[in-house]
């Protein structure tokens, strides 16, 4: 059995640790709890079990030892590897086949409550493919798109369509290593005819067939998901938001939407605010409904209307434990079973709503898009009638306020306003060295470690390097509840170059760009840049770093997959899922070798799991500085920045003009 840890073990947000204790004085068990009780199979977690017939399973721990058919361990490993691919990317390409039905509903006028909010994307987008757009209206351009979206999911030959808007060398990278994804589901189902009992039995090739399956979720489902949802609820803009539990209100209803689909979410914030609803709650004695979020559905809901985060992946449990909430109104994707059994010791009701999802004793009200703001008003009405059986709360009186929204749009707008929007100060940015690389860090939580403790100690050191920070997921919600989403944090928490670029811009030094599936809003980004100049010509060589610090998920997985196959270098924390026992490191060395040095031969990006933070930092900083190398631009130097922003320049002005320059750029020359 692992050791129980402490509850400031256990997680490092303080609104968190009140919960843990809150649970030890009820005597509740949680993620955390379970996790200390249960200790991982090292068999199974080093991805040396294989299961995948009657035969077994087989647990290869001896060195030479293969599987009853004679499978060894390389291959064993690169099959539980790409099953976990497939099935992320099939979790993440599902809900963007659901977002273009939905599409093609609104455009047929067929649903209740949606329109196309953001027209402007819609004939971008539909412009990207060489669909008319003149003369034509929204409903007759989503249209089209939709349907040439939906046909993406089953189309058997070609290339999915969303891969054009990669640089053209990248594209022609993976046309030459024959990984353009064909269609999306034929990807994920052929990674599942490939590891059945007595097919693909070459690591190597199963390893190539792993990126093109991830490709099918980045370039593919996850994209459409992306662009569909900026289409239908408007694509993200700063705004101001709040999170962590304190946003739960002990004189309201509280109402938590947990998923990931944004379909029902924004329906449910239409729903809150309407005046017939909100006069429910109050006959109900309540003073109104506040709704908040869990996971991604939080991240879609806040980037887009800021409505509050009531926290990230392992804060589903402990939003409960707080006994102030009325309903958890849950979709698809990391939702634990465990809600049930929790919610039935406090009077929350734990509702599905996806047809594809039950869960045993959980009340079940299915959404259909064609009546959705009837549904969700029903939602938010059993919401209001559980309100009488709330007993004793304890809400921890933490939030922070974060201002999201930063879609890849938004970006490029920010930087050179309505007339110059561009790249190009980001990229002068990065030449001159005032940032030194741009960090990915996102992804879950995960009970094994320290809940945020990763994130945080990663993205601190980090932005202190002068590396501008991306983020999405759960990992976004943790540097949100650490106050480093504000434009303050770009003054005291970064180096001396990135703050003169948070101060000139006004930005927050960590960026939140939204759900896993905006993962996708990450590579158009990485495209922009590079089709913008200065920093090569493909994405592999922008001196950039993905990192999942506390990964769990299997879509995780598939996102390495497809930011390796796009150039990325990409460094997962926690433990990793090929990695052999430790006294049998020379057989199993092979795929974790292979997805490092092989795919980076291939594609310019590699995949590793490194556990230690200091390390991961170390790793990211390297990386940034060789890519940096390469390019042949600015030797990163923290000391010749820092002097110029609106504050120094006041004192600045005292001194003599060649002084001015030395002060701010390091010489007195022009
Ligand atoms: Ni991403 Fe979002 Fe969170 Fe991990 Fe789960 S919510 S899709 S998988 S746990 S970041």
């Amino acid at each position: 059995m692992a050791s129980k840890r402490t509850p400031q073990e256990q997680s490092v947000d303080p609104a968190a640790q009140q919960m843990l204790i809150r649970a030890e004085e009820l005597h509740i068990e949680t993620a955390f709890s379970r996790a200390d009780a249960m200790a991982p199979c090292n068999i199974g977690g080093a991805g040396m079990c294989c299961k995948q017939c009657g035969m077994g399973p087989c647990r290869l721990t001896k060195e030479g030892q293969v599987g009853v058919c004679g499978a060894t361990i390389d291959t064993i490993q690169a099959r539980n590897f790409i099953r976990s691919i497939a099935a992320g990317s099939a979790a993440h390409s599902d809900h963007g086949r659901d977002m273009a039905f939905t599409l093609k509903a609104v455009a047929n006028g067929e649903t209740e409550g949606y329109t196309i909010r953001d027209v402007a994307k819609l004939r971008i987008i539909a412009s990207k493919y060489n669909i008319p757009i003149e003369k034509r209206s929204p409903e007759e351009i989503a249209n089209e798109l939709a349907d040439l979206y939906i046909a993406q999911f089953g189309q058997q030959r070609g290339e999915v369509i969303p891969t054009v808007r990669a640089p053209k060398k990248r594209l022609k990278i993976w046309r030459e290593n024959g990984v353009v994804p064909r269609g999306i589901d034929r990807e994920v189902v052929e990674a599942l005819h490939r590891t059945h009992i007595g097919d693909d039995q070459n690591y190597e090739h199963i390893l190539q067939h792993a990126i093109r399956t991830g490709l099918s979720d980045g370039w593919g489902g996850s994209m459409i998901a992306t662009d569909v949802s900026d289409i239908l609820f408007g694509t993200p803009a700063p705004i101001l938001g709040q999170a962590n539990l304190g946003v739960l209100k002990d004189d309201m209803v509280n109402v938590i939407v947990h998923g990931h689909e944004p379909t029902l979410s924004q329906m449910i914030v239409a729903a809150s605010q309407d005046p017939e609803i909100i006069e429910y709650a109050k006959q109900a004695g309540a003073k109104g409904i506040s709704l908040s979020g869990i996971c991604c559905t939080a991240n879609e809901i806040l980037v887009r209307q800021g409505i509050p985060a009531a926290g990230n992946f392992l804060h589903q449990e402990l939003a409960i434990i707080t006994g102030a909430v009325e309903a958890m109104v849950v979709d698809v994707q990391c939702v634990m079973q465990a809600l049930v059994d929790l919610a039935s010791k406090f009077h929350t009701k734990v509702i599905t709503t996806s047809p594809k999802v039950r869960i045993t004793g959980a009340t079940h009200i299915e959404f259909d898009e064609h009546k959705a703001l009837t549904i969700a008003k029903n939602i938010l009405k059993e919401a209001i009638d559980n309100y009488k059986n709330r007993g004793k709360t304890q809400i921890p009186q933490i939030t922070e306020d974060l201002i999201p929204g930063f879609s890849h749009e938004y970006i490029n707008y920010m930087l050179g306003g309505t007339y110059r929007a561009s790249f190009r100060p980001l990229n002068d940015a990065i030449i001159s060295g005032r940032i030194r690389g741009v960090a990915a860090i996102v992804g879950c939580n995960n009970p094994r470690s320290s809940q945020d403790y990763l994130h945080n100690y990663v993205t601190k050191a980090l932005l202190k390097q002068d590396v501008l920070v991306v983020q999405t997921g759960c990992g976004a919600i943790a540097s949100a509840k650490l106050g480093l989403m504000l434009g303050e944090a770009g003054l005291t928490e970064v180096g001396p170059g990135l703050r003169e670029i948070c101060e000139t811009v006004g930005i927050p030094p960590v960026l939140h760009m939204g759900s896993c599936v905006d993962n996708t809003r990450i590579l158009t980004v990485l495209t922009q840049m590079v089709e913008e100049g200065g920093l090569g010509d493909d994405i592999d060589q922008v001196p950039a770093v993905g990192l999942a610090p506390e990964w769990m998920s299997e879509k995780a997985l598939a996102i390495a997959a497809y930011c390796v196959a796009s150039g990325a270098y990409v460094i997962f924390g926690g433990s990793s899922p090929i990695s052999g026992m430790p006294d049998r490191v020379s057989d199993s060395d092979k795929v974790l070798n292979y997805i490092s040095s092989g795919w980076e031969k291939l594609y310019g990006g590699k995949l590793e799991f490194i556990s230690d933070p200091d390390e991961m930092i170390k790793a990211t900083l390297a990386h940034i500085d060789a890519k940096r190398a390469a390019l042949g631009i600015q030797v990163y130097d923290a000391t010749k920045y820092g002097r110029s922003g609106d504050a120094k320049m006041l004192a600045l002005e005292e001194l003599p003009l060649s002084e001015q320059r030395k002060a701010i750029y390091g010489t007195a020359a022009d």
